[in-house]
């Protein structure tokens, strides 16, 4: 309603686009205009500051980001977790994410916690699947080091380790077996702290939808899309690494680095060009998904091919 009393058009009337360029704007004006916005998509409004090492790529139409999804936990069909999302996940609020193991003050992270003393930032990364298709999302976050920091790692934690919300009722999927659930991932201390790295709260300027990972997901540029785990309870820092959701469920197929690497191939196919979701023609794909510069240097005299 405030949206076209405001003279704005109607949503089915743009583009997803252009409606988010219009948000933009309007949270530009601050809290009004944000409250009076809240309305017009499914989540509420993120202010958010610009962050830096955004891709001036455009990005992917919102419609594809939020029902074109791999979460297994709500299917194994793309656009399962939009469609079952509404019927099973229910609110994603109240959240809190258990921080836990090496460090000096373990305790609870609340959803609130994570976006009130800070700045979200909005970066638009490009997200790159390891069954090569591609986005460009601009996501809402705070950087995962500022928030790490606060739990006061010590010197024995090496590792990081991320736990998915474990709840068959709501996650339906972890009836089946495709995965030995709960889902869970890992980086080591450095990815974790390297400033790329991001804790997403949202997506165009709104509050993460259930299929995109909410309230609180791993946004990890420069690996394959399976290492930004959805859905967050559980931090744990540790001395060794842990075995992730798809290290165990394919050995072979997957390792713990999972950098984007277009010289290694999948066992199954070709990493060495990816189909942007929304275009025609395959694009190829660039080592660490375009990110080297920032983090190439992590893995110096690493032999990718081996350490996949
Ligand atoms: N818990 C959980 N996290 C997950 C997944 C999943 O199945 N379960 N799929 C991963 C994969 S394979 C990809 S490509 C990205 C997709 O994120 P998106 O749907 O928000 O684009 O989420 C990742 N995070
Ligand atoms: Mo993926």
């Amino acid at each position: 309603m405030l949206i076209r009393s405001a003279g704005l058009p109607r949503e089915s009337e743009v583009t997803d686009k252009a409606l988010w360029l219009d948000r933009r704007r309007f949270l530009a004006l601050g809290a009004a205009g944000a409250l009076a916005l809240s309305g017009a998509g499914a989540g509420a409004a993120l202010p958010a500051v610009k962050g830096p090492f955004s891709t001036d790529e455009p990005p992917t139409p919102r419609k594809d980001v939020t029902t074109y999804n791999n979460f297994y936990e709500l299917g194994v069909d793309k656009a399962d977790p939009a469609q079952l999302a509404p019927s099973y996940f229910g609110k994603p609020k109240p959240w809190s994410v258990a921080i836990e193991g090496e460090c000096a003050r373990p305790g609870t992270l609340g959803y609130e916690d994570l976006i009130n003393p800070h700045k979200l930032e909005e970066r638009i990364y490009r997200l790159r699947c390891v069954e090569a298709w591609s986005m460009v999302i601009p996501w809402v976050g705070v950087p995962l080091a500022e928030v790490l920091k606060r739990f006061e790692p010590n010197s024995r934690a090496k590792y990081v380790e991320f736990t998915t919300l474990h709840d068959p009722e709501r996650l339906p999927g972890q009836r089946g077996r495709v995965i030995d659930w709960p889902y869970v991932e890992g980086l080591r201390m450095d990815e974790a702290m390297h400033p790329l790295t991001l804790l997403a709260v949202g997506l165009y300027g709104e509050e993460l939808l259930p299929q995109n990972g909410a309230p609180i997901r791993l946004v990890v540029p420069w690996k394959y899309g399976f290492k930004s785990i959805k859905s967050i309870v559980r931090i744990r820092f540790s001395e060794t690494p842990s075995r992730t959701a798809w290290m165990k469920a394919a050995p072979r197929e997957y390792g713990f680095y999972a950098n984007v690497n277009p010289a290694v191939d999948h066992p199954r196919w070709s990493q060495a060009s990816e189909r942007r979701i929304g275009e025609f023609l395959r694009r190829k794909t660039q080592p660490f998904n375009g990110y080297a510069e920032q983090v190439a240097s992590l893995y110096a005299g690493m032999d990718l091919a081996v350490n996949y």
